[in-house]
């Protein structure tokens, strides 16, 4: 009798040990998915994270990156997280038109003056408002690029320049680009080197730390300064692998939530300034600058795209007029 108790106790260890041994021995492994070159600032930003996140929990969390859509592309980011694919991913909600109503607000002509002031804008809308289109993950950052700005293979010197331009962007871009008579081509922007390299396109709106990381310099050896709107992400959590991290990896990480946001603004405006003169010396970039009267004249043009946001947020049951007004409020905050 005492054998078969031993023999049951065995087996219960036995099972015990491959039950619990899986969350209490050794290191939590995370898979973080990006979907553009390893070069460029979502995933300059992912390796820090992974660095801090690595270094707080004294290793007991390692982070795997995967960049330039290795483990998920642009436009599967957040349904391959959801689905486990990966345990994080970095997606822009620019990508999916629609399928961000509230957080899209930031993507509007309003204009933000840097990365960091957006990103924080960003932060705080999201805490301010948990929308549910981010509901089904844990988000573990937000931040923006830079303002847009045209770069091209051909001279924008004035607005005009800009009829019937074939120009790459996503999202609100392509729809600022349209409002001012331009042509705008949708595409994510690991999908922009081929198009401008086969000439599908003559230039792209965005950010222009890209005029260096991703070399579009050479393409481009134009800039039209516009300053028009800004490009948001998220970093997003598997929601089973969040509720599978013990209590105080999960404080680690929700520590680092603001000040990765804020980090990653802030690298983006050095950068910026970085890759201009980077370009200029490597490639003698001509940057044009355009006047009050042009600047304003187009931002005329870009203002009803703030109606047209409102309207499709209320099909959602977001008051918009109410996000825009935080966040008018919160730019103001971050400005000073
Ligand atoms: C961007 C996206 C991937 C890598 C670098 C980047 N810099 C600015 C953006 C914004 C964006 O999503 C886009 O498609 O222009």
């Amino acid at each position: 009798m005492s054998r078969f108790f031993a023999l049951t106790a065995v087996a219960v260890l036995f099972v015990a040990m491959f039950v619990i041994s899986p969350v209490q021995a050794g290191p939590v492994m995370l898979r973080y998915a990006n979907f553009p070159p390893a070069s460029t600032f979502p995933c300059v930003q992912m390796e820090r994270w992974k660095q801090e996140v690595e270094t707080r929990t004294a290793g007991q969390v390692q982070v795997q990156t995967y960049p330039g859509g290795t483990l998920l592309g642009a436009k599967n980011m957040l349904r391959g997280v959801m689905k486990g694919q990966a345990d994080m991913g970095c997606l822009c909600m620019s990508y999916q038109p629609g399928v961000f109503p509230l957080t899209t607000v930031t993507e509007l002509p309003v204009g933000f003056s840097s990365s960091t002031v957006a990103s924080q804008v960003l932060w705080d809308l999201y805490q301010l408002y948990t929308p549910k289109e981010f509901a089904k993950v844990k988000v573990l950052a937000m931040f923006t690029s830079a303002p847009t700005n045209i770069m091209s293979r051909v001279p924008v010197r004035t607005p005009q320049d800009l009829e019937g331009l074939e120009l790459r962007a996503s999202g609100m871009a392509s729809s600022v680009l349209d409002r001012l008579g331009a042509t705008p081509v949708s595409m994510p922007m690991p999908e922009t080197p081929e198009a401008l390299q086969k000439g599908l396109v003559k230039g792209l709106l965005s950010s222009l730390e890209v005029m260096k990381d991703m070399n579009f310099a050479e393409y481009c050896p134009y800039v039209t300064r516009t300053d028009f709107q800004v490009y948001p992400f998220a970093v997003v959590m598997n929601m089973r692998t969040w509720n599978s991290l013990s209590p105080a990896v999960q404080k680690t990480m929700d520590d680092l939530a603001r000040e990765q946001s804020v980090w990653t603004g802030t690298y983006m405006d050095a950068h910026v300034l970085d890759s201009l003169a980077w370009s200029k010396k490597t490639y003698g970039l001509t940057t044009f600058e355009l006047d009050d009267v042009q600047k304003a004249a187009m931002q005329e043009k870009v203002m009803p795209l703030l109606e047209e946001w409102k309207g499709k947020a209320k099909d959602k049951g977001i008051d918009g007029e109410a996000v825009l007004t935080d966040l008018y409020r919160l730019k103001k905050v971050y400005q000073k």
